[in-house]
């Protein structure tokens, strides 16, 4: 029987999460600068440059309407390191050797692996998407991969299953965006760690990437989202440095191929088709004009099953889900499910409240765009739809008896809070006032709905 379970002191950084958010990331050094270097990116984009661009590699803002009406999506971490659940990261953080490591696959055979359920679960809370992780950085692929490096893949260990096939099938069936997550980097080859330095282990790595993204585009039907990770080289710099190896405007030029329409993260070195902001931290600030997501975890502990249960509080969910809205962005939330392939049961019902707020508030999120109010962060941001305004009122301690908005041009008709009664406003050229009953607030976020003439 492996064992594996090396207690590490949690890091700086993870006590400050925890004090700042409520909740802590398990993570190694590498792994936290995995997240940082990501949201650099994701920084720096607003001041310009990230990734190569390529004719024709990117879509145009047509063809990205549905993923920005989608807003919501499902992200799974699921793998091998679902055994030891101590997170997706098991094999690098605690140095274990791959060929150890390896042996996890003897006893990866989940009985109860039912997409299905996946997929149900994901549309009671009111997603749109999913996006699967077909291989991490451990190298081990979901999928019957001949491209796999020392055939390590579930179709030829203890599984002899396809479980990428049955996701896709399952998710295009619910009638949910098919995604599909890929990390370039494996640890299992030495020149991932050297590139320059061990040049053949390098390219080896880099053919199998080409083999697996191609199997991957070509044979699991139309596939809607291209989620890259770990484009970055020996856990240095950015992904768009590692360009020089992956070559990521022919990788991805093979891919539209296959995929014409298929919307793709920046993660691979190439300009995405949208940004991804990772991590727990608050989002603030104006409205962000381009395609963004936000990706974070339901269980603090790590993006894979952990037996160290962290929950997001479904106000913390709601909340964030309303902040990144508002400023134009989609939220992917996470779910790890555990060695079986059963997403954890308090992790469904947690979900399924989100899906209760949604049945309620839903219209003033899908297929909505920001504004036209700036948000205030920690207190409102706006949404809107045809004739109809949206206000997102954060529960908190800031509430008063009045809520002051900036003008409007059209006539305001009428002000409801969705799923509850009228509200008393008053609208002149100064702006708005929204007269606020506490006892009508939802605990999480309260949405008005301004109809104008
Ligand atoms: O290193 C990975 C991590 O394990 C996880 O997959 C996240 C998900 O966005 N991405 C990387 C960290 O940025």
């Amino acid at each position: 029987m492996l064992i594996l379970n090396i207690k590490k002191p949690i890091s700086l950084l993870s006590f400050l999460l925890f004090a700042f958010s409520g909740y802590a990331q398990q993570m190694g050094t590498d792994e936290q600068k995995s997240m940082e270097k990501s949201n650099a990116a994701f920084k720096s984009f607003k001041g310009g440059v990230t990734g190569l661009k390529g004719p024709g590699l990117n879509l145009s803002s047509e063809k990205m309407q549905w993923w920005e009406d989608a807003k919501f999506g499902m992200f799974i971490h699921w793998g091998l390191y679902a055994i030891p659940a101590t997170g997706e990261w098991t094999m690098f953080n605690q140095k274990i050797p791959a060929e150890t490591y390896a042996k996890l696959a003897d006893q990866f055979n989940p009985k109860s692996f039912n997409a299905s359920d996946w997929a149900q679960i994901a549309k009671s809370s009111g997603m749109k998407y999913m996006v699967m992780v077909a291989r991490h950085h451990d190298g081990f692929a979901m999928w019957n991969s001949p491209s796999s490096y020392r055939h390590f893949n579930t179709m030829e260990t203890a599984a002899h299953c396809d479980f990428v096939a049955g996701y896709t099938a399952a998710c295009r069936k619910a009638g949910l965006g098919v995604g599909i997550y890929y990390s370039p980097m494996d640890w299992r080859f030495p020149g991932y760690f050297d590139p320059k330095g061990l040049p053949e282990s390098a390219a080896a790595m880099k053919e199998q990437a080409y083999g697996q993204v191609e199997e991957l585009m070509k044979n699991y039907g139309k596939i809607d989202i291209l989620w890259y990770d770990g484009g970055w080289l020996a856990h240095k710099g950015g992904d768009a440095d590692a360009a020089w190896l992956w070559e990521p405007l022919k990788l991805n030029a093979m891919v539209r191929k296959y995929q014409p329409d298929v919307v793709i993260n920046p993660r691979s070195g190439m300009f995405g088709d949208f940004q991804v902001n990772e991590g727990p931290a608050e989002v603030k600030g104006p409205i962000i004009d381009i395609p963004w997501e936000k990706c974070l975890n339901l269980n603090g502990s790590s993006w894979g099953f952990n037996k160290t249960q962290q929950l997001m509080s479904l106000k913390s969910i709601i909340q964030m889900l309303v902040n990144v809205v508002d400023r134009g962005g989609n939220m992917l939330l996470n779910v790890g499910p555990n060695q079986d392939g059963v997403i954890p049961s308090s992790h469904a019902a947690r979900l399924k409240e989100v899906g209760n707020w949604l049945k309620i508030n839903g219209e003033s999120i899908y297929a909505t765009r920001p504004g036209p109010f700036q948000p205030i962060d920690s207190l409102y941001g706006s949404t809107h739809k045809e004739k109809i305004i949206y206000v997102h009122l954060l529960n908190s301690a800031s509430i008063t008896a009045t809520l002051s908005l900036p003008a409007v041009e059209s006539k305001i008709l009428s002000c409801t809070i969705l799923g509850g009664g009228k509200v008393k406003f008053k609208q002149n050229r100064e702006g708005v006032t929204l007269k606020i009953n506490t006892d009508q607030l939802n605990p999480a976020v309260t949405t008005f709905a301004l109809k104008l003439k």
